[in-house]
């Protein structure tokens, strides 16, 4: 008979850790104005997108005396994108606040992500039903995916939608795309005068989705820890044998964060940074002659055996890559039917090449084949490349062997050169949150409710000061408008929130280039093993190593 794990039972009785305001009724809490953020950059464009949004100050929560109407509120909430560990705990803060607020409230999930609200497919949630998910991973409780409300007619269908149920209120839990979706749909709610609340939640593993305001996303903890509990393993294995070297690959679309938390929990012989490799302009071979150098000095001191970690991103950041997956794109947009009727493999590559300006296809060729190919695949509905699928960690490792065999025939290295890669990137996305994001989520659900029930639409939950205890986090929001910049796509002006990506001035950064010439010589490897729930809050409770950095004064 199926039982759950011990661990999974426990956790249900944890109790999440809040702001202390939050203790209070939820009638004494009041939202203050802080500051008017106004985005000056394409200021005249996101005005014409959002009359009715633009310029809203932030807003921070105090205490307050009574006076909020409490009237019973339908409330929708989507889980949107990657799942991210703690999505179960925003669902069950904003729950428990709705019904503080008054237990006639409902709380309605839309399955699936945002085609739920678009086909109006949804299920009431009980608490029964959001009992059995409380301190849980992943987003099984609705279910996610990743559609964008973008046409006419999903806008319009989202509303009637919306208005058939009655909502009061709608909350995207979701990263940047989603959020974006969030604070249009706010606009057209309210242009076409549907007094819907729509508020928006910041999740993302890859934690880029950050600012002054929103120090992280949720999930970025758990999944960093997950991933550097397998590296530290494989650390120890590593210097255990002492055979072989391992390439890591990390998720993180985009932005390095991933990698930078994971190398400081970890301290691996090489961590490649792409935001750093792009700012200097590095070839493919420069990147592979850091590691074959890394590699060929530890093996002149007797340690043939190493760690290299680099982020899922990273070969969309060395320019020259970066040229031809443009250029690859491009082919395969321009002639779809054409390209979608060849079959995978040889007919792909070879109609790619016989296209491909000299220059890029001579370094396509020098590519592996197996990556070749993988460069050829579909394409995401954004028309981007799917960096999870291409095996950058074999694409590096199979090049510095080559790199090695030329350094061996002239002497600059003399030793056996043994490989294993790895991904890790699903394995951290539904893990059970660590007590950070427990209580940060259960928080993020919470605040979600205040901002509705004070009609703050547009705006996304945000609480700061994160890296002290929970009861003295700041709990506010800011309007999503504030984040956005305007893209030019096909003619078009597209707000979007721009990714926030591994500042290189940032403390962070620094802190590690201070660090790496030291761990890639040695072998003394940071271990930070499983994620603790229980036993002392310096093992349970502190945050990530990057927080703590970017928060030291
Ligand atoms: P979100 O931005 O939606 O949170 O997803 C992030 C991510 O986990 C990336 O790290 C990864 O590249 C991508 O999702 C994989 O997406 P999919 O689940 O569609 O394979």
């Amino acid at each position: 008979m199926f039982e759950t794990s011990p661990l999974h039972a426990g956790r249900y009785s944890y109790v999440p850790k809040i702001p202390e305001i939050f203790l209070d009724s939820i009638q004494s809490v009041k939202p203050i104005p802080t500051e008017t953020i106004e985005p000056e950059r394409d200021r005249e464009a996101l005005k014409r997108i959002f009359p009715n949004s633009y310029g809203k100050p932030a807003i921070k929560f105090i205490k307050g005396e009574g006076a909020l109407e409490d009237k019973a509120i339908a409330v929708g909430v989507i889980l949107s994108g990657g799942p991210a560990p703690g999505g179960h705990n925003v669902i069950a803060g904003l729950f428990d606040a709705l019904k503080k607020a008054n237990p006639q409230s409902r709380l309605i999930g839309f399955k699936g992500g945002p085609s739920g609200l678009i086909k109006g497919q949804y299920i009431d949630l009980s608490s029964e039903i959001v009992d059995q998910y409380r301190n849980t991973g992943g987003f099984d409780i609705i279910g996610t995916g990743r559609t964008k409300i973008e046409t006419p007619e999903q806008f319009e269908e989202s509303l009637e939608n919306a208005k058939k149920l009655s909502l009061d209120a709608l909350v995207i839990i979701g990263g940047d795309d989603s959020n974006t979706n969030a604070a249009l749909l706010s606009e057209y709610f309210f242009q076409r005068g549907a007094p819907i609340t729509v508020v928006g939640v910041p999740k993302t593993i890859d934690g880029d989705l950050k600012n002054e305001w929103i120090e992280t996303s949720f999930g970025f903890d758990t999944a960093t820890r997950v991933y550097s509990e397998l590296i530290g393993n494989i650390c120890k294995d590593a210097s255990s044998g002492r055979k072989y070297w391992h390439f890591v690959k990390l998720m993180g679309r985009s932005a390095s964060h991933i990698t930078l938390e994971c190398a400081f929990q970890t301290r691996p012989n090489v961590a490649l940074i792409s935001e750093e490799i792009e700012e200097k302009q590095m070839s493919l071979s420069q990147v592979v002659e850091i590691i074959a150098n890394t590699i060929a000095a530890r093996a002149a001191k007797g340690e043939n055996f190493g760690i290299v970690v680099v982020p899922e991103g990273l070969i969309e950041f060395i320019p020259e890559i970066k040229k031809l997956i443009a250029q690859i794109n491009d082919i395969i947009a321009t002639s779809e039917a054409e390209y979608e009727s060849l079959s995978r493999g040889e007919a792909q590559r070879s109609y790619i090449i016989s296209r491909l300006p000299s220059e890029c296809a001579s370094l396509f060729s020098s590519l592996p084949e197996s990556i070749q190919t993988q460069l050829c695949w579909d394409r995401d509905p954004h028309g981007n490349v799917q960096v999870s699928r291409i095996e950058t960690e074999k694409l590096l490792a199979e090049m510095t062997s080559r790199r090695l065999q030329e350094m061996m025939a002239v002497g600059a290295y003399k030793a056996k050169f043994d490989y294993q890669t790895h991904f890790f990137g699903y394995e951290g996305r539904c893990a059970f949150p660590t007590n950070f994001d427990a209580d940060y989520c259960y928080s993020l659900g919470y605040d979600a409710c205040l901002l509705i029930l004070h009609g703050l639409t547009g705006y996304i939950a945000a609480i700061r000061n994160l890296s002290a205890a929970p009861k003295d986090w700041l709990p506010g929001g800011i309007p999503i408008v504030s984040l956005m910049n305007i893209e030019h796509r096909h003619g078009e002006e597209k707000p979007v929130i721009k990714k926030a990506m591994v500042e290189l001035e940032g403390k962070p950064f620094k802190a590690f280039a201070a660090m790496r010439d030291k761990w890639a010589l040695s072998s003394d490897y940071r271990i930070p093993g499983s994620i603790q729930y229980f036993g002392p809050p310096s093992i349970t409770d502190t945050p990530f190593i990057t927080l703590q950095l970017e928060q030291r004064s």
